[in-house]
């Protein structure tokens, strides 16, 4: 487990400092959004009705994103409608705050723009009013056991690899995401949840010493849960606190979809669904 430290070093963080009016901060990911539906519906209301200053966006808000420029495209009407919620909700006095996800790690300038909404690099700190530093993360980075994907993941992360992808023809571009995207639904449905690699334990305690952080929060596995990781020598608690992905459609499974909130004066985070969250 020690041994994977060398081989995956520890990215640097953005440190992002609540504001004073901050009372309430959510967190959400993995919401898989790719058309009008159940999940939409029930996360427009939610983010119709939020009382946050803040709501972090934790990756995969798209099943897929091929480019900014879908927001300039009549065939593609549900993204912007997506971002212009978004928008709407910053008007509204909250911060929008957006990283990158396995799926959407194509979202750009022009999107971030559209929706108000700031990209943050992965991970990030965010430090809580009262000092506690949070560690935020999509959280695929960590799951280095998938030796496959972690190669996959270096190469599409890489800025000429996204250039030569982004000058190809919109149309082009929908049909190759297809095509990966039928792949790799035919490994999600043999492996199974279960299946897939989880966070490297001793990799996310790394994280969070190398930031003087106490929690990670990330999403990306789709298995929601609270793991400590510290250790005998560690001076204080560790965790990681695992958010809930989004499924709402009738026929796709148990539907899930959760609010991770903090708010002033709460002892700790707390788990709702979104329509608890929405009042
Ligand atoms: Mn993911």
């Amino acid at each position: 487990m020690s041994t994977s430290a060398p081989t995956h070093p520890i990215p640097a963080a953005e440190l992002l400092l609540a504001e004073a009016g901050w009372h309430t901060i959510d967190c959400i990911s993995d919401l898989h959004l790719q058309q009008d539906g159940a999940t939409w519906q029930t996360l427009r209301h939610y983010l119709r009705q939020t009382p946050a200053q803040a709501l972090f966006l934790l990756g995969d808000i798209f099943e897929v994103w091929v480019g900014d420029d879908v927001l300039d495209d009549a065939g593609h009407a549900f993204e912007q409608q997506v971002a212009d919620e978004l928008a709407a909700l910053a008007a509204r006095g909250c911060q929008v705050l957006l990283m990158h996800g396995n799926r959407d790690f194509l979202l750009a300038q022009a999107f971030c723009e559209r929706a108000r909404a700031r990209m943050l690099p992965d991970p990030s700190v965010l430090q809580l009013p009262d000092g506690e530093r949070v560690l935020l993360s999509h959280g695929d980075a960590l799951c280095i056991d998938d030796v496959a994907y972690m190669q996959f993941r270096q190469t599409v992360r890489n800025p000429a690899v996204q250039q030569q992808f982004l000058q190809q023809p919109l149309a082009a571009r929908v049909a190759m995401t297809q095509q990966m995207r039928a792949q790799s639904d035919a490994r999600k449905n043999a492996l199974g949840v279960e299946g897939y690699a989880d966070v490297d334990a001793e990799l996310a305690r790394a994280w969070l010493l190398a930031h003087d952080a106490t929690t990670l929060i990330h999403g990306h596995t789709h298995r929601p849960g609270e793991h400590a990781l510290q250790q005998p020598q560690d001076r204080c608690a560790l965790r990681r606190i695992v958010l809930s992905d989004w499924e709402l459609e009738p026929g796709h499974g148990p539907q899930r979809a959760q609010v991770l909130r903090w708010q002033a004066g709460s002892p700790d985070w707390q788990r709702l669904s979104p329509a608890a969250a929405a009042v």
